[in-house]
């Protein structure tokens, strides 16, 4: 899954797709489409688009703001490349725009929190990300606090679920995600690397997202722009711990690994 962040923010390559002599943070399309079809011709299945920042300490964004800068980048995609296109929103306005845009599936780094969301998954028939998270962006890495992080993680996902089942949404069209990085310690980031077999316990597919984060910068010491090396190598862990679908700025190098790792898993 390569991302478009839609963001203007120095962390992935938003502030790259930013429109020229404009001092406001407009999208350039003609920049984001060229950004999206290096990413499907590195070999991405899916684009995840994302108009707020999620980031730690990152500022909401109006729902106004969102449409304007997924919507546009939704269609020319949609009209344009063949690729399952995901959208990264907890907003249910900004879902059912991107759904009815070409967005086959939702990224919801707060679950379905908004019970909207639930009725519009349901109702539309797509498919959607689960993830945890402690907190909320703009807070969450001041306090991080869990007993066992992975027990926490996997009740909240297990229910998270259920709700799903129980309103009505298939099995067939949930993932989940542990939420590396939001809410939790570099330890706590391990601890749930190390455990991610056990997510397997909830037989569904596996989505991580470690790309660049500061899991990586806590331990190599490196900036944003040089966390490659110790992403790909978090990566291969998460891909022999079951890991089944990885979110990535790197596609090049991150569909490699998936190569090397899937031809080590079958020799
Ligand atoms: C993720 C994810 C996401 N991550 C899903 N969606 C981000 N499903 C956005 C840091 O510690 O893992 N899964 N959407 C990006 N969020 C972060 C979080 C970026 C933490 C950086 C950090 O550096």
């Amino acid at each position: 899954m390569g991302v478009i962040n839609l963001t203007p923010d120095s962390f992935s390559d938003g502030a790259q797709l930013k429109k020229d002599n404009c001092s406001k943070f407009e999208v350039d399309l003609v920049k984001a489409l060229s950004r999206a079809s290096t990413l499907v011709a590195e070999g991405a299945l899916f684009i995840d688009i994302g108009g707020e920042s999620t980031r730690p300490g990152a500022e909401a964004v109006s729902t106004q703001e969102e449409l304007s800068r997924v919507i546009p980048v939704i269609e020319a995609i949609h009209s344009s490349l063949d690729v399952c296109i995901s959208i990264d929103t907890s907003s249910p306005e900004v879902m059912l725009e991107a759904i009815g845009a070409g967005a086959e599936f939702i990224n919801d780094i707060r679950a379905l929190a908004n019970p909207q969301t639930i009725e519009i998954i349901k109702d539309s028939g797509v498919a959607v990300c689960l993830m945890h998270m402690q907190g909320e962006p703009g807070t969450m890495q001041k306090s991080a606090s869990y007993d066992d992080v992975t027990e926490e993680v996997l009740n909240f996902l297990g229910e998270r679920v259920q709700v799903c089942l129980d309103s009505g949404i298939g099995r067939s069209h949930l993932v989940i995600d542990p939420g590396f990085g939001f809410g939790k310690s570099l330890q706590h980031n391990y601890q749930l690397l190390k455990n991610l077999p056990r997510l397997q316990e909830l037989n569904l597919p596996i989505l991580v997202g470690i790309s660049r984060k500061s899991m990586i910068g806590g331990i190599t010491g490196t900036p944003v722009d040089e966390r490659l090396a110790g992403t790909i190598a978090a990566t291969t862990h998460a891909l022999l711990s079951g890991a089944n679908i990885v979110r990535a700025h790197d596609v090049a190098a991150t569909v490699d690994a998936i190569r090397v790792n899937s031809a080590f898993s079958v020799a």
